[in-house]
């Protein structure tokens, strides 16, 4: 069969569009594809939720590729092993209570489970704003990744969400935002972004979870995200706080819709 790039062309345009008009009201949209937001999007599809995840990268993953200094083996504790497991990645046990599994493997799985579960992943796309409503943020404002790396002066398209997740990693892109450009007071102790502490890995680990919650109306924070909200310490290369931190996300949201029903 001769093939006929004209529709070639005409089918990538015809998909990826429908694709993005059919998200651009979703239940959850989350921002940033790295490990905590690319598990909440696996758990959220997986429930039947519309989730769509923005990334700014080419590729997905955050900073999960590189495991530590760009040794690329991940640590995980006994219950980040468990999620690893929901995940079919193998893991190792390396002393009584410290699992190691292969960072490749542990991303390219857990981003094939999520797009198989149905989240759809827009990725080279940057999240630069949100929409708020009454007090409450109902959307994301995004532009291509390249447009803003080339600093072009072009206008940005909106999609609104019920929920949004700030996955964003040490940057916390999202809360800036809204501290920058809202007048909301976010659920930290100073009522903005605390920022993040120096290594701490246990306690870390522990706060990553406590501090995955909703942050102001309509956000949640997951991941490194959280832990810079709240002020925690950083935990380097284990990874199980943030695997569990987008567990958590995911049963934040679909317990929250339960009880608006
Ligand atoms: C679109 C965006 C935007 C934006 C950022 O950093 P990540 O891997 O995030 P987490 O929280 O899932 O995982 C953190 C982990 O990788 C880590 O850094 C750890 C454990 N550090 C410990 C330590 O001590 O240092 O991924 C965030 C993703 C990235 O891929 C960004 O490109 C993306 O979010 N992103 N995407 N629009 N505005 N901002």
């Amino acid at each position: 069969m001769a093939l006929n790039e004209v529709i070639i062309t005409r089918a990538i345009i015809d998909r990826f569009s429908q694709k993005f008009l059919e998200h651009t009201e979703v239940d959850t949209a989350i921002v940033g594809g790295g490990p905590s937001g690319l598990v909440a999007a696996y758990f959220l599809a997986k429930a039947g939720k519309k989730v769509a995840l923005y990334e700014r990268k080419l590729s997905l993953g955050g900073g999960m590729w590189g495991g530590g200094m760009m040794f690329n083996e991940i640590v995980v504790q006994k219950e980040g092993k468990e999620i690893l497991d929901i995940f079919d990645i193998n893991t190792r046990e390396y002393q009584p209570g410290y699992f190691t599994a292969d960072a490749v493997e542990s991303i390219t799985t857990i981003c094939s489970y999520a797009t198989k579960a149905g989240a759809k992943i827009f990725n080279c796309m940057s999240v630069e704003d949100v929409v708020i409503r009454e007090n409450r943020v109902i959307g994301l404002v995004i532009i291509w990744s390249p447009v803003e790396m080339a600093g072009l002066h072009v206008d940005p398209l909106t999609i609104m969400a019920k929920n949004i997740v700030d996955a964003t990693g040490h940057a916390t892109e999202m809360l800036n935002v809204i501290e920058r450009k809202a007048d909301m007071k976010l659920n930290t102790e100073s009522g903005g972004v605390m920022g993040e502490r120096s290594m701490w890995a246990e306690k870390a680990e522990k706060l990553t979870i406590e501090n995955t919650r909703e942050i102001c109306p309509g956000v949640y924070v997951a991941g490194m995200s959280a832990n810079a909200a709240f002020g925690g310490p950083r935990m380097g290369p284990i990874f199980g706080g943030m695997l569990l931190s987008g567990n958590k996300i995911a049963e934040l949201i679909i317990a929250k819709d339960k009880s608006e029903k």
